[in-house]
């Protein structure tokens, strides 16, 4: 089986990418060492700048996940700075800025960067659509996922396996997966 270790500080990501990436013949292993987050727009960008500068680092082949929220009605806020929203004021007060806003829709996007030492990172992105509840629901997943409502369920109302079905994060991975096991087929993004 082959194993890529994932630079991140979050159980949860590793959870997840382990039940998605497993069934595919890859083995992930966490790897908690951390990396520089750029202020950058972009998720694409902080994910590639990771990759590399943890594959150089640890000198071994890494990937990193570098995930957000995009709010419509808050143009797209918290997006990139999500990490430090939800450290900072938290689904309670995100759900306060839209008390009376019609406009819930929302998108979780997740980029997923990958590298080889003193090589180039390559990207992968995965998002999906829905929109903010009216109020916290379910007590599954991690960070946003009891705010983040699609067809009519929270993925904090969700099982693992559905989340994992539907996820920003399972998108990223499946094209991340495939791309491992034929690198000259499918696109990527190259930084
Ligand atoms: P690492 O950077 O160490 O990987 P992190 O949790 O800080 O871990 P991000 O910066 O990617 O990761 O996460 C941004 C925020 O979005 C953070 O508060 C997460 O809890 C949240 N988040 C990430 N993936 C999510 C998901 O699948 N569902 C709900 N919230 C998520």
């Amino acid at each position: 089986m082959r194993k890529i270790i994932f630079v991140t500080g979050n159980p949860h990501k590793v959870k997840e990418a382990t039940d998605i990436m497993s069934p595919l013949g890859i083995k992930i292993e966490q790897n908690n060492c951390g990396y520089p987050e750029l202020q950058e727009d972009t998720l694409e960008a902080i994910a590639g700048f990771g990759a590399r500068w943890a594959a150089n680092k640890l000198n071994c082949e890494v990937m990193v996940d570098d995930s957000g929220i995009f709010i419509d009605a808050l143009s797209g806020f918290p997006g990139p700075y999500s990490a430090y929203v939800a450290r900072t004021i938290g689904n309670r007060r995100i759900l306060k800025l839209l008390d009376g806003e019609m406009n819930r829709r929302a998108v979780l996007k997740c980029a997923i960067g990958y590298c080889r030492p003193g090589e180039e990172p390559v990207v992968f992105s995965g998002e999906v659509e829905g929109k903010i509840a009216e109020d916290i629901r379910g007590k599954l997943g991690f960070g946003y996922d009891p705010i983040f409502e699609v067809g009519g369920l929270t993925f904090g109302e969700m099982a693992d396996e559905e989340k994992n079905r539907l996820s920003h994060r399972y998108m990223a991975l499946a094209e991340f997966s495939l791309w491992l096991k034929e690198p000259d087929r499918i696109k990527n993004q190259q930084l």
